[in-house]
């Protein structure tokens, strides 16, 4: 799919030759428009593989992304701390039930998106596949992955497909609050001791580059962007989410006295936008494609769950004659 090296090779999507061409233009004037697409409206075939793509992947990043700072809960320094990280944690988990929901109107059912998760088949966030050695990055994770996600998520929230929109909504209200949770934790190490502070720095050196990759892949290397954009479900392309996100956190983990392990990172002032290294492409490639740090470990922990929890969901769909004991 990529080129080689730290170059790509564009891939363009393509699929709505054999689309009724009547249905598609009426289908386009409605986005264009800003009609929500609900789903029992008419909608091309690649529309539906693309949204169940990504929401899927979306839901799949919610619950392995709730892994590395549930491991946190029970070493979080406080109990104001284990309190509010726990309860973060149900938030994420909750969101991917939302996403799951908003996925399984398309058609493809829950229990097939959770096998094609443990098989490796789907994908899910790069982020989550690093391991968080010290409590500084669950904070990281807290303040500037929760960040990252809002800005894509305030964006795609004004989209075109209705159930993804009304899942991201209530998703960005409780990540308002995680983000303040988490840079409160930052600002805490931040103010602390000399080893608090260098801890809170180590994590932001280990964290950065996966944040940057966080976004996707340059625009120019983005498979799906084009499509995506033009029915409105993607708002702003990759390159975009990251200079937004750039704009709005580098000011404040330098506020911080906080370094960024880039030295090439500025703000162009001319252009508006921020230029860096770019970010090692081939282990983002590697991370995404099962390859990571950690991804074997998290799959293992999916699969666990996933069987532990199999007598509960047959029991939940069996027939409730089945567990009633009749009277003598
Ligand atoms: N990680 O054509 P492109 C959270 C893949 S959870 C993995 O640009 P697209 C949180 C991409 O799938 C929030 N894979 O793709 C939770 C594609 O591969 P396939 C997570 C990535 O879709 C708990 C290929 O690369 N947010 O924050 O146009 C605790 C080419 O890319 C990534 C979402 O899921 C990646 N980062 O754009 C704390 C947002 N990037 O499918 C926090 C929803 C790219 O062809 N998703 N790939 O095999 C999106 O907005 C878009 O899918 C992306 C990528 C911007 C991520």
């Amino acid at each position: 799919m990529y080129g080689g090296g730290n170059t790509f090779e564009p891939m363009k999507a393509t699929g709505v030759e054999n689309e009724d061409p009547v249905k598609l233009a009426e289908f386009e004037a409605r986005i264009e428009r800003g009609e929500k697409i609900e789903p029992h409206d008419w909608m091309p075939q690649l529309y539906r593989k693309q949204l169940i793509r990504m929401i899927e992947q979306h839901a799949h990043s919610e619950i392995i992304g709730a892994l590395p700072e549930g491991t946190w809960i029970t070493r979080a320094p406080g109990f104001k701390r284990k309190l509010a990280l726990m309860a973060k944690v149900q938030d994420e988990v909750g969101h991917a039930q939302l996403l799951y929901s908003a996925a399984e109107t398309l058609g493809k059912p829950r229990e097939q998106m959770l096998d094609d998760l443990v098989s490796g088949k789907s994908k899910y966030s790069n982020i989550f596949n690093y391991p968080a050695f010290t409590w500084a990055d669950s904070c990281f994770i807290s303040w500037l992955v929760d960040a990252g996600a809002i800005v894509n998520q305030l964006a795609n929230a004004r989209g075109s497909y209705g159930p993804y929109c009304r899942a991201l909504d209530r998703i960005c209200a409780e990540e308002s609050f995680h983000l303040k949770y988490g840079h409160h934790c930052v600002i805490h190490l931040a103010t602390g001791t000399e080893k608090q502070r260098e801890m809170m720095q180590a994590a932001i050196n280990r964290w950065w580059g996966p944040m940057m990759h966080f976004f996707g892949p340059p625009d120019k290397a983005s498979v799906h962007s084009e499509i995506l954009m033009r029915w409105k479900v993607k708002m702003s392309s990759n390159d975009d989410q990251r200079n937004q996100f750039l704009d709005m956190y580098v000011p404040k983990i330098w506020e911080l006295g906080f370094t960024i392990p880039d030295p090439n990172l500025k703000k162009n002032t001319e252009t508006g936008k921020w230029e860096y290294t770019e970010p090692d492409w081939e282990e983002f490639k590697r991370v995404i494609n099962g390859d990571g740090p950690c991804n074997a470990e998290r799959l293992a922990v999916r699969r666990t769950a996933e069987e532990r929890g199999r007598w509960v969901r047959k029991a939940l769909l069996a027939p409730k004659t089945e567990y009633v004991t009749p009277l003598a």
